[in-house]
């Protein structure tokens, strides 16, 4: 059963995936996110980090589209999204295999100068290719690392996008890491 608080950062991650706005998630929006990363990195359309990340999104797509669009519509509803998210947290074995696998590949594509950290500057290009303005980094970001340290390393990462999915606590700092919910 979700909580309050799980539903709305649910609610919020719909509209970081729901890339082009239309009010539904679909094939559109995986596309447009592959472009958005790939351009992001310069990567040309056959570099094998790239043809890793379409591949990634596509399979992405496929299973959301299998499991949560019970009406068949091509078309992924918010209440689909919802009901299909309850399903995947209330499994560990689905969790690790759909959130975890698809973060560590996120923290590559979004450590661009590729010194094994996540910085402020480069989560903010997270949050805008996530729909979400890059001026929420400054505020957001600090509270994400240790504060000597400045910068998040990929079990760092994990371990908060696991706190944004799971904790019920108001004062995580993992729940406002994409900006306002
Ligand atoms: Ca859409
Ligand atoms: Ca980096």
């Amino acid at each position: 059963m979700l909580t309050e608080m799980q539903r709305r950062k649910l609610i919020k991650l719909f509209s970081m995936y729901d890339t082009n706005n239309t009010g539904w998630v679909s094939r559109d929006d995986f596309d447009l996110l592959f472009k958005k990363m790939s351009s992001l990195r310069n990567w040309s359309v056959r570099a094998p980090k790239c043809l890793v990340l379409q591949d990634k999104l596509a399979r992405m797509w496929k299973s959301l589209s299998k499991q949560a669009d019970l009406s068949r519509n091509k078309q992924v509803s918010l209440d689909e999204w919802i009901a299909y998210k309850e399903t995947v947290l209330s499994n560990e074995q689905a969790y690790a295999d759909e959130v975890q696998s698809l973060t560590e590949l996120l923290f590559d594509v979004f450590d661009k100068n590729e010194d094994g950290y996540i910085n402020e500057d480069e989560w903010g290009q997270l949050l805008s290719v996530y729909n979400i303005s890059p001026i929420y980094a400054a505020e957001v970001f600090p509270a994400l690392t240790k504060a000597e340290e400045g910068h998040l390393t990929k079990e760092e990462l994990i371990k908060l996008v696991y706190d944004f999915y799971y904790s019920d606590e108001p004062d995580n700092p993992a729940n406002t890491m994409f900006g306002p919910y």
